[in-house]
């Protein structure tokens, strides 16, 4: 039976979970000696860029110092970030790419 005294707590749904999970920035960054043609390799692989769109943002990092080449969860991030200077090093280029959290 029902009383009709039930305050409702019982039924009510847990509390609607708002916040997304942080997302960190792959960063890559500029040195004087990683080949062009290289950073634009590691950029249609890493982060399945066209040609046009790898070429542009290695021309940003080129003469900026820096540049975005995604945004993700922070596990993927790591790993790609891990990835990318794991084949800069078996290809023996300085090549760094690091994470940054977004704010
Ligand atoms: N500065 C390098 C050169 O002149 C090219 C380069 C671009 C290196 C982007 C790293 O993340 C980089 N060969």
């Amino acid at each position: 039976v029902d009383s009709g005294a039930d305050s409702g707590l019982a039924l009510q749904e847990a509390k609607p979970r708002l916040k997304k999970p942080p997302m960190y920035k792959v960063v890559l960054l500029n040195d004087d000696y990683t080949p062009m043609e290289f950073v634009v390799h590691v950029l249609e692989s890493f982060f399945n860029m066209d040609r046009e769109k790898a070429t542009h943002v290695m021309l940003t990092v080129h003469t900026k110092g820096k540049a975005v080449c995604g945004v993700y969860s922070r596990d993927v991030a790591e790993t790609k970030a891990m990835q990318v200077n794991q084949f800069a090093r078996q290809n023996e280029h300085p090549l760094l790419c690091e994470i940054e959290a977004c704010d």
